[in-house]
């Protein structure tokens, strides 16, 4: 792409995100997906990654999605509208990998999950969200080769870096980005970014808007 349709796709962006957005529905199982009208965005990883954190820093909403300090916040598929007209749809999802809720619930949670990361046609681009301070971890690595296997393009993106200092992040984000090169679905471009400071976040935008137009 040259410089001036990034350009372009960064001020469309910009404006898309600052427009109207509105919460639709919450699927608390597949039966009650809405239709599949238009390109989805969904935030996928472990409890308490930021993932809801991250939509309401994408859309400058305070409390758009709900977020919490205790795990196991977000317990259904919850779609959100972008743009009028309808753009695209941002779905954030219940965290994986959180052991401290009860196991059928867990376990329902993860089918739910991996049912509609697998199945859902409209599903132009996974989000991977990644704690800055931890990794990636063996769950997470699972959900990637889940995602290669569907063939459903991911970007990983590190979260939370405010919290790790920049040297240490950039550390974590050159290992990431080697594991990553061996994912065929995973896409090379991989985000830094932190809701608390807004960093990566207008970046993050940009290729939502690129992929739910791709
Ligand atoms: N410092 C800092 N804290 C963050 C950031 N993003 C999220 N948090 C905090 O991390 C906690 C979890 O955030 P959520 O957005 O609820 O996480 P989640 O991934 O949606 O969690 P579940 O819905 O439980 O899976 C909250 O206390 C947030 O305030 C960030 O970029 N920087
Ligand atoms: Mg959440």
């Amino acid at each position: 792409m040259s410089d001036d349709v990034d350009q372009d796709l960064a001020e469309r962006a910009r404006k898309l995100f600052a427009g109207p957005i509105e919460f639709l529905k919450s699927a608390p199982e597949m039966q009650f997906l809405p239709d599949p009208d238009v390109p989805e965005v969904a935030f996928a990883g472990r409890s308490n990654v930021g993932k809801s954190s991250l939509l309401n820093a994408l859309t400058n909403r305070k409390s758009l999605a709900r977020t919490s300090n205790t795990p196991g916040r977000t317990q259904e598929l919850n779609f959100f509208d972008v743009g009028t007209p309808l753009q695209l749809r941002l779905v954030d999802m219940p965290g994986y990998g959180f052991a401290e809720a009860p196991k059928d619930l867990v376990r329902r949670w993860r089918y739910l999950v991996n049912d509609y990361l697998r199945g859902r046609q409209v599903l132009k681009r996974a989000l991977v969200l990644i704690d800055s301070r931890h990794g990636l971890k063996d769950v997470d690595r699972e959900v990637m080769r889940m995602l290669d296997d569907a063939a459903v393009s991911y970007h990983i993106v590190l979260t939370k870096g405010d919290k790790v200092k920049p040297s240490a992040l950039g550390t974590l984000y050159e290992v990431t980005l080697t594991e990553a090169a061996k994912h065929p679905a995973a896409h090379p471009a991989i985000f830094t970014t932190s809701s608390e400071t807004g960093t990566g976040i207008a970046e993050l935008r940009t290729a939502i808007l690129e992929a739910a137009t791709s």
